[in-house]
């Protein structure tokens, strides 16, 4: 199935609620004020936002007020709106350093792991060459499951004992990377840490000594993000961004959620690049965040 089938299908439980919200809510009479709030109700739901949901209600008001509007005239005035909210954002990684050190974070299960290998595999599809570094040392489980990846694809994997320092091995995979002329070295962290402080004293850390190597590293600093999670996920962002500043987003799990609208919601509320959406478990899962074709699948427009 082509990556695009595959957005749609995997945002059809959202769009379906759009849809058929659309439907009741836009029933051929002159827009007013009560069809606004159902209107603005029925972005929340698709967990949009509440800034998302009262800026296009605004604008549907100004543009609109007092007229009829078709159902596809409103799916495409959607569409076309949510696009514009998302174009900011929809920006592929630059790959600036050399070698380019990404730092992958995010809680427990997100799809970090999984993440590291689809967007290597793209890389490595594009010539450069990468390096990995198995971050989250307190599960064996972890460092084999990123083994298994690198042999698939054929990507060298530095690790330390279990419970090693992460740091450290970060410093060490950044001289390895240096030396192999790797372009670029992708750190896997834990998901799981006792509590904040942890993940926090842990993740400055890695930075901290990373830098010793490089002081331009890390050049990205990517947070990944279930989108099943729905609004959790904007509180994921807001707690990232304050343990260690993020400057990429990959969102995963958009196949099959009806939380799809979570992704307009990041958008409106960070101006953070996501640079790639996940919909499905293998390699070919994961492609660009393109505005346009996202808020089509969305909406179904
Ligand atoms: N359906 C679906 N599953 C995904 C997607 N991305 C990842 N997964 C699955 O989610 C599960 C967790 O993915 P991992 O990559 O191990 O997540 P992680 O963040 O590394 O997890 P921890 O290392 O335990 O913190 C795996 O079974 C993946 O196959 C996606 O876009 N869609
Ligand atoms: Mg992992």
């Amino acid at each position: 199935m082509s990556f695009w089938k595959k957005l749609k299908s995997g945002l059809s439980k959202t769009s379906q609620t759009l849809t058929q919200g659309i439907t009741s809510v836009f029933t051929h009479k002159k827009l007013d004020e009560e069809t606004l709030d159902a209107f603005e109700e029925l972005l929340i739901s698709t967990d949009m936002g509440l800034k998302a949901a009262a800026e296009l209600r605004d604008l549907l008001k100004k543009q609109r007020m007092h007229q009829e509007i078709s159902e596809p005239e409103i799916k495409e005035w959607l569409s076309a709106e949510i696009a514009k909210i998302l174009d900011p954002v929809a920006v592929p990684l630059a790959i600036t350093g050399k070698p380019h050190v990404i730092l992958v974070v995010g809680v427990n299960g997100v799809g970090k792991t999984t993440t590291i290998a689809k967007l290597s595999q793209q890389w490595l599809e594009q010539g450069q060459k990468v390096l990995w570094a198995a971050g989250d040392t307190f599960r064996s489980a972890a460092v084999e499951q990123l083994q298994v990846w690198g042999n698939r694809l054929k990507i060298e994997v530095c690790a330390t004992k279990p419970g090693g320092d992460a740091a450290g091995l970060a410093f060490d995979a950044f001289q390895k990377a240096n030396q192999s002329n790797a372009n670029i070295l992708c750190i896997d962290t834990a998901g799981r840490l006792q509590n904040k402080k942890h993940l926090m004293d842990e993740l400055e850390k890695i930075v901290r000594v990373l830098k010793k190597a490089e002081p331009s590293a890390p050049h990205t600093v990517l947070l990944v993000l279930d989108a099943t999670t729905g609004q959790n996920a904007v509180e994921q962002v807001k707690t990232f961004q304050e343990i260690i500043g993020i400057n990429a987003l990959v969102v995963t799990k958009l196949d099959g959620t009806a939380k799809g609208g979570v992704v307009v919601a990041l958008s409106k509320q960070f101006a953070i690049p996501i640079i790639a959406l996940g919909v499905g478990e293998t390699a070919e899962d994961l492609k660009p965040f393109g505005a346009t074709e996202f808020a089509s699948a969305l909406v179904s427009a």
